[in-house]
């Protein structure tokens, strides 16, 4: 049974006083979430009772801190359903797990091949792949979006061609936080012979990921957006592919042999885990899973699907304020990106955070999408399962005292700004 209550009182930092008596509101889940007593703990107790090096030592502790790590694995490919021909890397982020794939299936790349991106994409999964497009000179593509701020399907299609060697895309934008259909995208990749990676770091925290259902080639998130801690990221990709790919790391755990001559590689996963890995994290990371399994990704969906709703009824009050969304709530559960063409929005989210509240404004890491929606920022609340109601007109009443002091209400010519849609 799903009691919001009972779930707050898992998170120490949920009690934190800011600015003196303010209760801490904290709507900014889409940068980081926070972490359960259990994470943390785990983290303490990895350093005070197992603290080993892995995959090296024959000692005792060495055993029990690689048994951990390697367990974290198993974990993870439970939580993606992964099957047997697909194996998990860690790495240090979603950032870290694009770039790898960039460089590494990029070896095999030749001038004039082709990467479909979308414009929704964080920079994460843009720069990576226009630092290959300096060393392999491959050509970069950009699939639109709707006025609705979905992905226009049909003009994606049209831009694969024979030489789309790689299709990535972003699974749930961190701006609009859009949903977008990969099986549907799985396919044409698939017809085409495309390799197709999907950057989960927004969906895979909220809901069910299926990676042999979803038909994708790679699949990259954060440890640190699903309660786990910073510096984990996740790698899931098809054996096969791995195993034809050249290092990204060269160093420690990822050789099988060196020689005065050259070296041969590990067997994957381990070839892309050079150097000592984040031990302690990985396994507080494990913990993270199973707390939010515990909690039901059914039921965290359920909920911020509700809260969302809840806050774009009083949100679309303010008729002066556009908001960046799909009209179907299901289509962008748990994120909310809005602004006005007026007060920047900087200054909206240090009026909030004037109240406790916790919000971002800026680019969100995405500036070709911003330029997409013809703004230079906006300001986003973005949800997580221990969100209330409660919180949410908090937010809406710090909001109102923002818009009271900027006299938003009473200007006629932003209602109407607000009624067109993105620039051309
Ligand atoms: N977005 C946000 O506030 P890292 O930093 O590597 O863990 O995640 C990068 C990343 C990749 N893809 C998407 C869709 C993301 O949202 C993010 C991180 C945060 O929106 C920080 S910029």
């Amino acid at each position: 049974m799903f009691d919001v209550n009972k779930i707050r009182k898992d998170f120490p930092i949920l009690e934190r006083k800011i600015w003196g008596d303010k209760q801490l509101i904290y709507l900014d889940n889409a940068a980081t979430t926070q972490k359960p007593k259990i994470v943390i703990d785990a983290i303490v107790q990895y350093y005070e009772t197992y603290n080993a090096n892995i995959h090296r030592g024959v000692h005792k502790l060495a055993e029990e801190a690689t048994a951990a790590y390697e367990n974290v694995r198993e974990k993870v490919k439970k939580y993606v359903s992964c099957d047997s021909n697909s194996e998990i890397v860690f790495t240090r982020n979603t950032t870290e797990s694009i770039n790898l794939l960039a460089y590494s299936l990029g070896e095999s790349f030749s001038e004039g091949d082709e990467i479909l991106l979308t414009e929704m994409e964080h920079h994460s999964n843009i720069v990576p792949w226009y630092l290959l497009r300096n060393r392999k000179k491959v050509n970069i593509k950009f699939a639109p979006i709707t006025d609705q701020y979905e992905l226009d399907y049909e003009k994606l299609e049209k831009l694969i061609t024979k030489k789309t060697k790689v299709i990535s895309i972003t699974h749930k934008s961190n701006v609009l936080g859009t949903v977008n259909d990969i099986k549907k995208i799985a396919k044409l990749a698939k017809t085409n012979g495309s390799i197709l990676i999907v950057d989960a770091a927004q969906s895979a925290p909220h809901m069910k990921i299926d990676f042999s259902d979803l038909g994708c080639d790679f699949l990259a998130f954060s440890s640190h957006k699903m309660c786990g801690p910073t510096g984990v990221g996740l790698l899931v990709g098809k054996k096969e592919l791995f195993e034809k790919m050249s290092p990204f790391l060269g160093g420690g755990e990822m050789i099988r042999k060196v020689t005065f001559e050259d070296f041969t590689t590990n067997d994957v996963p381990w070839k892309f885990e050079a150097g000592t890995p984040n031990i302690a994290d990985v396994i507080a990371f494990g913990v993270a899973l199973d707390y939010i399994q515990k909690i039901g990704l059914d039921s965290i969906y359920k909920h911020e699907i509700e809260l969302t709703q809840y806050a774009l009824t009083k949100l679309r009050k303010f008729d002066f304020l556009k908001i960046y969304a799909p009209a179907d709530v299901n289509k962008h559960a748990g994120i909310i990106t809005f602004a006005n063409p007026v007060v920047h929005p900087h200054d909206i989210a240090t009026i909030v955070d004037q109240e406790g509240i916790a919000i971002r404004a800026g680019h969100h890491c995405a500036q070709p999408l911003m330029k997409k929606l013809g703004v230079s920022a906006t300001s986003r609340a973005s949800l997580y399962f221990y969100n209330t109601k409660d919180e949410i007109d908090v937010f809406i009443g710090a909001l109102q005292k923002a818009f009271d002091y900027f006299e938003l209400g009473a200007c006629k010519e932003l209602k109407e700004k607000v009624g067109e849609r993105i620039s051309k």
